[in-house]
């Protein structure tokens, strides 16, 4: 990459705009406050079929999970099987019970997730204006847990990217704006309503699974949305309350621009609150999409309800 003075966070985002305060000073849950009871009942209005689709990836895929470089991968250990039984070792239990038990380490961000608003920040300062601080030891502020004791329901709304691009997947690095959703909506015939849960696809994590590992991670850079002021203030105005995307991280890893390093975590979830959700895995639901040209669904999600945590697993259910 073009050696060039890479600005701070700080100095890129100087004049961004931000909700903070916007829905008072103890505020956790950020732009998910626009989904009220009518957003609600506007999902549940696109449904009609009936059919339903899963978007987490599976954990534990004899492929390997895809996670941000530097994080391990989940790692499921079968701590109690009937080979402990079939040596002696296996608990006993009036009636002779018998039963198979596993434990799991992972990375909070190591599965498709919702980050916590808390996730990311620059200038010592998270969401709605918390100490950064807040963070040490894990999320006093801002962790997942209030966004996982509310939930997500809205109406959700898939920009399939790739597929107007005429591509099963984007490039490393090939960046896509506001202006480019609005072109791929117009061309799927759907329109991106204010407060829609914003789904986008590129293919990425569906390639993961069909490329050779180390292709993967080589240089790694992902494709995704590309920080400008105009689509901050987009977003801003579309009152998006939920980003989710097939990438790990839901933007171009380095800004073209500025050399930045992942700005739309900054100016879309520590400055407007919008929730991050990552790795997701649409292709069967885009797949749908394109088959019966409906876009638009009910979109439920829970995250994990983890006390402190800066991330949770989960598993968003769509209804069509
Ligand atoms: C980082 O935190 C680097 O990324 P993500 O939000 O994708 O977990």
């Amino acid at each position: 990459m073009e050696s060039k003075n890479v600005p701070e966070m700080a100095e890129l985002l100087r004049d961004a705009p931000k909700n903070w305060g916007k829905w008072g000073p103890d505020d956790e849950v950020g732009s998910l406050n626009y989904l009220t009871e009518t957003e609600v009942l506007r999902g549940v209005a696109a449904v009609r079929s009936g059919k339903t689709f899963t978007l987490q990836i599976q954990m534990g895929n004899p492929k390997g999970d895809p996670v941000w470089p530097g994080r391990s991968q989940a790692c499921r250990m079968n701590v109690m099987d009937k080979g402990h039984y079939m040596c002696g070792k296996g608990p006993l239990f009036p009636g002779l019970l018998e039963y198979a038990d596993d434990m799991m380490i992972m990375y909070l961000q190591g599965s498709t997730q919702y980050d916590a608003l808390g996730h990311v920040w620059y200038g010592d300062q998270i969401w709605n204006g918390y100490d950064a601080k807040s963070t040490i030891g894990g999320l006093a502020k801002a962790s997942v847990l209030p966004i996982a004791e509310r939930g997500i329901v809205g109406r959700g709304v898939l920009i399939d990217i790739a597929r107007h691009r005429g591509k099963a997947v984007l490039d490393p690095g090939e960046t896509f704006t506001h202006r480019d959703l609005l072109e791929a909506a117009e061309a799927q015939r759907v329109t991106i309503e204010k407060r829609d849960v914003l789904v986008i696809r590129t293919g990425w994590i569906g390639s993961f699974y069909e490329r050779d590992r180390s292709e993967f991670y080589k240089n790694f850079i992902e494709p995704g949305l590309t920080y400008s002021p105009a689509l901050v203030e987009w977003f801003q105005r579309m009152e998006i309350p939920n980003l989710v995307t097939d990438t790990i991280a839901n933007e171009v890893t380095i800004d073209p621009e500025s050399g930045v390093a992942l700005p739309l975590h900054n100016a879309l979830m520590r400055n407007l609150g919008v929730t991050l959700t990552e790795i997701a895995q649409l292709d069967p639901l885009a797949s749908d999409c394109a088959d019966d040209g409906q876009w638009s669904f009910l979109y439920t999600a829970a995250p994990l309800k983890v006390v402190s945590g800066s991330g949770a697993p989960v598993n968003p259910v769509v209804i069509k």
